[in-house]
């Protein structure tokens, strides 16, 4: 006979499914949503919490009527029967009117959230253009002719206006202390802002499953002081310098390898480049656009924010791309051009990861 798990087990179990729970609502989490660090993302936390707690309000009022009428009309006898009614018109206009209310209350906060963030209040945000792949983020900062990936320097306290732009299928970009998410969609252009009201590296992921590796497609948004953003531009718009000695054979080992086929480095990456290497993927002929590499050394991340920049993990990446990053579209590298001749020796993978630090 099966035994029925007894009151006090019950109790257990629901306490140690309580403090996972209340664990998971750690405060300190990188990606939590309660943690607002700018004000769309707090006007959106707000809405949030009004909407939620006028559903906690709902919810108690129903358990509590609920749970009151269970215990006052259980059956007390066999042939005990509850008075039988039919219809009430006004516990049917209360019920319908009630639920009106709070669903018009509801949609006319929303509404006006939607139209107060949807412009960023200053008139000269940072322009950045964010280009989502399978899978990871590219950034292009127009006004400044840089193209980086993975990583999105901003000003704190300045306004960031996102344009928002997908080379192949759907993905959402996601910030969230900094903003909600926003859908990138293929053949349309959107738009998100936001403005970090402190210093800090604030993780972003996509949020919309795009295949493969989507769980792996994570980026960061680095909010710095005024002063430290133009160092970072300045340094960012320097010409690639000359490399020397094993960076110098890594350069010639990136050329003959065909590295330069999706990878540019010594300049921003055009939409003409970006559109002649879609073009080039959706007929079959290579498989995608990678990272711009022009000052690959100067970032801390790769590979969708998951790697970190080094020796080592540089080393791995180029040894087995598909073994760190399961489905990444570089993986196919050799068996895309069904070449052996672009078969990387040891010595050509030290040469290339001296050359890709060098790029700062
Ligand atoms: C067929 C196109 C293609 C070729 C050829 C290619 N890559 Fe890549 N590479 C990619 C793609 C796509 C990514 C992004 C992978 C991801 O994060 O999902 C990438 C990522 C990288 C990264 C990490 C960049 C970042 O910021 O995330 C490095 C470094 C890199 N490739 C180096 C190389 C080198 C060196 C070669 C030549 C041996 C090479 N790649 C050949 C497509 C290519
Ligand atoms: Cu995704």
């Amino acid at each position: 006979m099966v035994r029925l798990p007894s009151f006090r087990s019950c109790c257990i179990v629901s306490l140690l499914i309580g403090v996972v729970l209340l664990v998971a609502c750690n405060s300190s989490s990188p990606q939590s949503t309660f943690d607002a660090a700018g004000p769309v993302a707090r006007e959106q936390l707000r809405l949030f919490w009004v909407i939620f707690w006028a559903a906690m309000i709902v919810f108690a009022l129903v358990m509590a009527v609920l749970i009151y009428s269970m215990i006052r009309f259980r059956r007390r006898s066999v042939d005990d029967l509850p008075k039988q009614v039919h219809g009430n018109t006004a516990l049917e206009v209360v019920w319908t009117v009630v639920p009106i209310i709070l669903l018009i209350g509801i949609g006319i906060m929303t509404v006006r959230t939607l139209f107060a963030l949807d412009t960023p209040p200053s008139s000269d945000p940072l322009r950045v253009e964010v280009w989502a792949h399978q899978w990871w983020f590219e950034a292009a900062y127009p006004d400044y002719s840089i193209t980086t990936a993975n990583e999105i320097y901003i000003p704190v306290d300045r306004d960031v206006s996102v344009k928002l732009q997908s080379t192949d299928v759907l993905h959402s970009f996601w910030v969230p202390k900094l903003a909600g998410k926003t859908d990138v969609v293929p053949g349309r252009v959107n738009k998100q802002w936001f403005r970090a009201e402190e210093e800090g590296v604030f993780y972003g992921q996509c949020a919309e499953f795009c295949g493969t590796a989507h769980a792996l497609m994570k980026f960061r948004v680095i909010a710095v002081s005024e002063p430290e953003f133009n160092l970072w531009l300045d340094q960012q718009r320097l010409p690639v310098m000359a490399p020397t000695d094993l960076a110098a054979t890594g350069a010639s080992v990136f050329n003959a390898k065909g590295c330069i086929v999706c990878h540019s480095v010594g300049g921003p990456d055009s939409n003409e480049i970006r559109e002649s290497r879609n073009a080039a993927f959706f007929a079959g002929q290579m498989v995608s656009h990678g990272p711009n590499l022009t000052h690959f050394g100067s970032r801390d991340v790769f590979a969708g924010a998951i790697l970190e920049v080094n020796e080592e993990n540089l080393k791995n990446w180029l040894k087995d791309p598909e073994g760190l990053k399961p489905g990444n579209r570089m993986s196919s590298l050799a068996g895309a051009f069904n070449d052996p001749a672009l078969e990387l020796t040891k010595s050509d993978i030290d040469a290339l990861v001296a050359y890709l630090l060098s790029l700062e």
